[in-house]
């Protein structure tokens, strides 16, 4: 009996996913009906969840990377106990069901991350076991245990063949992330092709040269090897896991097993009989749930209370003991900050020689972080360049590793408690990574780079923003300013390229304390992603008893400083570097005769937002001619200056030239803002 009722549960997963997909006219069944006996054997006999508390902070958190196989996660969700009916099944892939497509965080209870974009998930994973990680070392004191969880995913050859899978493989076999546990959907098959003619590396060999312990399941059908597989996995405490589970997509199917028609089409109705003939199950009616597997599966329910009750007590025990770091502890798992967070952050006095945004980014990040635990983060190899480095506050790395004076350790030990996350030189994973570290919670994760190289970020970067996860990026050296390492380094695009992102909210400060207010606002932001962009060159620190406070950021534009007569021939509109250029444009105007009204614009999502009227008053109807400043594409900002304004911007590559000389050659300088101001007005 037992045998026949797991057999029963798994057809009943296989099932479930082969009439959902078959209802919507669309969807993948393949890897659902391959990974049935895995997932059975995961989420039964391993996977520490409570189906009627999914935010349950020390849940394992499990990432099907392979998004495209969603019917096997709601299958699962649905059958443990999880708020999804079977009605939502019924609705897969319909218009305001809870069954998107590919899984959505937020959306659907027990989706810990959005996946569909191949090997993001892979990345995320790595970021939720660092996040367990540190808050383990953070937060467990002998005897409680209070953070201690796995990182459970299913990767597909689809994700193991995507690049950004080889970097997270290499930073988490580096970190020796033991809690990481990845099963690998090993089918042969992906979407136009079986890995004959595509993909043919020793996964085993690979994982094993990362670093990580390695197991290979010939038959993907075998319970027991599956469950020894988990088992040996769990007790692996110092690497990351892969097990290599060799499966059948469309398990069952007479005429789709192992075809990549089984990969993304409903089977089509003849099909789907002869696979419920094949496996022994009814006919009809689809959507069929026996009782008896229902019942087995819905025994997680218990058993996920249970859990949860036990770490309850634990944690109330913690509580008494230790008052002060429990209650850090749930504040910081609820994403809310700290009291007196901010105390202690600088503003700098006015400077005409200036400083750059990101030496000031430096300096009120390392304000910040003592007072906020919960900010971690780190660079791609960049911090001497992009002062993300917080000082003396540790190195994420294994216990296991040497503790050294190695070059670049930014002080205060190497352990799992570090804040300072080195990510190599791996951009993508890194973004990826800071994603699964905010979807875990408990963490504020920051990551840095040029902005150049945010193209390497920007798939995981939109998923940020699609999860509405209040992940940071720091993006130094944001324009043709960095000088010499020329086109290739110099980004022109790329603040338009994130400004089209949704929901992503980009800041280019002007200047050190637009910089603080922008930090400010990006720690508060905690259901948004927020890119800075940062000079790498020095500008002017704005005297603020001359020109408008800086807090003026938070409304995404404000008026710098106005007309000296209060009526505006024109509007000069500037960000970051080129802010200080259209302050010294408007004296020379000034000077000429020509009114002019500075705005410092930097943030066009954050302006967005004001009211209308606030909208207005900063940038009014009755002024139409506006020039825009910035050392970056036009695109996007006729928006602000109408059909009447105009834009200084760069529509070709920049040069290898020291920054000043490609500034200058690329037209900005104040006699060019003067110039096209006065073309504007017609003189
Ligand atoms: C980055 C990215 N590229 C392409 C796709 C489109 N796509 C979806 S599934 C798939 C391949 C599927 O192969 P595999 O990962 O082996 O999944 P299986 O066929 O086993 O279901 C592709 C190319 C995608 N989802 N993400």
């Amino acid at each position: 009996m037992g045998e026949s009722l797991d057999q029963l549960c798994i057809n009943t997963i296989r099932m479930l996913s082969v009439d959902a997909v078959e209802k919507a006219k669309s969807g993948h069944p393949g890897a659902p009906m391959g990974l049935a006996p895995s997932a059975y054997v995961l989420w039964t006999r391993f996977l520490k969840h409570n189906p009627r508390n999914p935010s349950w902070a020390d849940r394992d958190r499990f990432v099907l990377s392979a998004g495209h196989g969603s019917m096997l996660l709601y299958s699962m969700l649905h059958l443990t106990g999880y708020d999804l009916p079977l009605e939502q099944i019924q609705q897969f892939r319909q218009w305001d069901s809870r069954t998107p497509g590919h899984p959505e965080r937020g959306l659907t209870p027990g989706v810990e991350t959005t996946t569909g974009p191949l090997g993001q998930g892979f990345g995320n994973g790595v970021g939720m076991a660092i996040a367990e990680a540190h808050l383990a070392a953070r937060y467990n004191r002998p005897g409680f245990a209070i953070v201690d969880h796995f990182t459970y995913g299913i990767v597909s050859d689809g994700d193991l063949m995507e690049g950004i899978a080889a970097e997270a493989a290499s930073l988490a076999g580096h970190l020796k992330l033991g809690k990481l546990i990845y099963l690998y959907d090993n089918n042969r098959i992906s979407l136009a092709a079986a890995t004959d003619l595509t993909f043919t590396e020793d996964c085993a060999k690979r994982f094993d040269a990362y670093g990580w312990h390695t197991q290979t399941v010939e038959d993907g059908n075998d319970l027991e090897a599956i469950e020894r597989a988990f088992g040996a996995a769990r007790s692996e405490t110092g690497r990351p896991s892969l097990v290599l589970v060799r499966t059948h997509i469309g398990y069952g199917s007479p005429g789709k097993q192992d075809t990549f028609e089984a990969h993304g089409s409903p089977l089509g109705a003849e099909e789907v009989k002869r696979t419920k003939q094949k496996l022994g199950w009814p006919a009809e009616p689809p959507f069929l749930v026996p009782q008896e597997a229902l019942a087995r599966f819905r025994e997680s329910v218990s058993r996920g209370e249970k859990a949860e009750a036990e770490w309850k007590e634990k944690f109330s025990a913690y509580a008494q003991k230790l008052p002060e770091l429990a209650r850090e502890f749930e504040e910081t798992m609820r994403g809310q900050l700290p009291k007196g967070w901010d105390e202690g952050i600088p503003n700098f006095p006015p400077d005409p020689k200036g400083m750059a945004t990101r030496a000031a980014s430096g300096k009120v990040l390392n304000s910040i972080a003592p007072k906020l635990p919960t900010l971690i983060g780190g660079s791609a190899d960049l911090n001497p360049s992009t002062f993300t480095a917080l000082q003396n506050l540790g190195d994420f790395e294994s216990p296991e590793r040497e503790c050294s004076d190695s070059q670049g350790s930014t002080g205060g030990g190497w352990s799992y408690a570090g804040r300072n996350l080195h990510f190599g030189v791996r951009e993508h994973s890194m973004a990826a990574a800071l994603n699964g570290m905010a979807a875990h919670g408990g963490i504020i994760p920051f990551g840095s780079t040029f902005l150049m190289f945010s193209d390497y970020m920007r798939p995981a970067i939109r998923l940020a923003a699609l999860m509405e996860l209040g992940v940071i990026y720091v993006f130094t050296h944001d324009s043709v300013g960095v000088g010499e390492d020329g086109p290739t380094h110099q980004p022109i695009e790329q603040l338009a390229a994130l400004r089209a992102i949704p929901h992503l909210v980009v800041i280019r400060p002007a200047d050190a304390n637009e910089t603080m207010v922008a930090w400010r606002f990006a720690i508060e932001s905690r259901d948004r992603p927020v890119a800075l962009a940062l000079t790498r060159q020095n500008v002017p620190v704005l005297d603020r008893s001359q020109f408008a406070a800086a807090e003026g950021l938070r409304r995404g534009a404000y008026v710098l400083t106005d007309a000296p007569s209060g009526k505006p021939d024109l509007v000069l509109i500037g960000t970051g570097s080129e802010v200080a250029l259209v302050v010294a444009a408007q004296q020379k105007l000034a000077e000429q005769n020509i009114q002019a009204r500075v705005v410092s614009m930097p943030s066009w999502e954050l302006f967005d937002l004001q009211p209308r009227d606030y909208r207005e008053s900063v940038l009014p109807r009755s002024i139409r001619p506006r020039l825009a400043v910035e050392a970056g594409l036009p695109q996007g900002w006729h928006r602000y200056v109408g059909d009447d304004g105009d834009i200084i911007g760069i529509e070709r590559f920049g040069a290898s030239a020291p920054g000043n000389i490609v500034m200058e050659k690329l037209g900005f300088t104040v006699n060019h803002v003067v110039e096209r101001a006065r073309a504007l007005l017609g003189k």
